[in-house]
Parts: structure tokens; C-alpha cells; sequence
């Protein structure tokens, strides 16, 4: 799908405070908000006009956007994120998707819902059930996108602990093409994709995204990008150790419809 336009949040200052697993240490937010600046030049470009929502001090974990919708060609779901702290993300996203899509659906209690979570690959979508998207949340999301003509598939990654999303391990590229970590269970969702394995090195650079005719991927990744350049793919390479040590990769930084 081409996308013309991309929803960002710059980090806030209490950036440091958010949720992490990560064992890397304190982000350094300057340094975080510089690696921002470098991956919305990225966006425009890969030819996409950005809304910037104003940082949300009160919610540290907030310009990880992509939590709080889900966003498609025919419509937007607003979520319910599963950590609490996250839930009032949501509200001023919406406001902001309101000036692009008309009615917006929501997921609702006691379903919650991550946008990390969801992956769209070509009108299919594969919504992970993870510690974050509990099953009754994922089954709200299906059926909304089943009433807007997708298909959905959940993908129950509970057991792999080392993800916090489903698109933590894994990303379609096109092509019918997955970038996956050796964490994502194989499981009978992904059988009519080919699978481009990621290094258990390189397990970060698993999360990467296609904007219209490139590819961000994670700098300091190279056999990924080795094979990702033999696929044919132009990618533009972005520092992300800040969002690295909150546990947010290059998706979870925006929404793009
Ligand atoms: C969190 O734990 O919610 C944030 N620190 C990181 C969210 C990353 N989002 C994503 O992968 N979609």
C-alpha cells in the first residue's frame, strides 16, 4: 500500500520513566529526540507528510504511537493499550486520526489491545496474543477488520518471553515476504509467507518497515541488511539506541496511512 502521511509523537521529557525490560540503562532523551528528528526526515523522505503531536509528559511511553491504533486504508481502531500507564495515550491520537478517517471504532473492556501487535501484510492481517493484547482484545480487533473486509489471524506469543510484540520479532516487507526472529513460534498463520530469518544477533532488527518504495531498518545490522540489499530492497539505515532501551523499535514510532 502507498502511504501518504505518518503520525508522530516527539519523546516526551520524562522519556526515561516509561517501561523497559531492556538491561541497557537510562535512554538519554536529547539524544533520543535527535534520533526522532532523523527518523521523521526519513519519513518525508519516503514522501509521507507528518502530523507531530506535542510531547505528553504525563505518559513517558508516548511516542511509541503505534500502541494506541491501528490504522488501515478503510478505517482506524482506536486501542486499548495493556499496560495501564499507556491507556491515556489514546484520547489525543484519536483527536488527531479524526481529521483523516471518519468513525473510529474502538477496543473496549475488558479487551486490550497493543498496535505492536498487529501486523497488516497485504490486507491479512496477524495479530499477536501476548502479555500486552490479552485474547478477547485481539478477538475485538478480528472481527472489526473482518467487518471492514480483512482477514485476520491471532498468533499467541506468550510463550516467547523475549517479545514484547509480535512485531518486536517479526515484519512484513511485501513481496509476501516476512522478516522474522528465531522467538516468533512458526506457527500455520505464516505458512503462505516466505520467511527471511534474522540472526539470533541481529534479533532488534527484526522490527523494520516498508514506507512506499524503502525500507527503515536499525543501523548496525549487517547481515540483515546484507540480505535485505540482495533482496533488492533500498533501505535507509536509523540510529534507534535510545528507543532501543525502552524496548521500542523503528514501527512503534509512528502510525502510516
Ligand atoms: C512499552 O513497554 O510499552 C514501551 N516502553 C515500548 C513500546 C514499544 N512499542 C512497540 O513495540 N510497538
Amino acid at each position: 500500500m502507498q502511504y501518504t502521511r505518518a503520525l508522530v509523537r516527539i519523546p516526551a521529557s520524562s522519556f526515561a520513566d516509561g517501561i523497559s525490560s531492556a538491561d541497557e540503562g537510562l535512554p538519554d532523551v536529547p539524544r533520543a529526540e535527535q534520533q526522532h528528528r532523523a527518523y521523521c526526515r526519513a519519513l518525508v523522505d519516503c514522501g509521507l507528510e507528518i502530523a507531530t503531536l506535542d510531547p505528553d509528559p504525563p505518559h513517558p511511553d508516548s511516542t511509541f504511537v503505534e500502541d494506541t491504533a491501528i490504522v488501515t486504508a478503510r478505517g482506524a481502531i482506536a486501542t486499548r493499550p495493556g499496560a495501564p500507564s499507556r491507556q491515556g495515550e489514546v484520547e489525543s491520537v484519536v483527536a488527531a486520526l479524526r481529521r483523516h478517517y471518519g468513525d473510529i471504532a474502538r477496543i473496549t473492556a475488558p479487551g486490550t489491545l497493543d498496535g505492536g501487535d498487529v501486523c497488516e501484510a497485504d490486507g491479512h492481517f496477524l495479530i499477536g496474543h501476548s502479555a500486552r493484547t490479552n485474547e478477547e482484545g485481539a478477538r475485538q480487533l478480528a472481527g472489526l477488520l473482518e467487518d471492514l473486509g480483512y482477514r485476520a489471524s491471532l498468533v499467541d506469543i506468550r510463550a516467547s518471553t523475549g517479545l514484547l510484540h509480535l512485531k518486536t520479532g517479526l515484519s512484513y516487507i511485501g513481496d509476501g515476504r516476512i522478516v522474522m526472529s528465531a522467538e516468533v513460534p512458526r506457527v500455520e498463520a505464516f505458512g503462505p509467507y516466505e520467511i527471511i530469518a534474522v540472526d539470533g544477533s541481529e534479533r532488534y532488527a527484526a522490527n523494520c518497515v516498508v514506507v512506499n518504495d524503502r525500507m527503515l531498518v536499525t543501523q548496525g545490522y549487517p547481515r540483515i541488511a546484507a540480505t535485505l540489499a540482495e533482496l533488492g530492497y533500498e533501505t535507509i539505515a536509523l540510529e534507534m539506541s535510545e528507543f532501543r532501551k525502552m524496548d521500542g523499535g523503528l514501527s512503534c514510532l509512528s502510525l502510516r496511512f
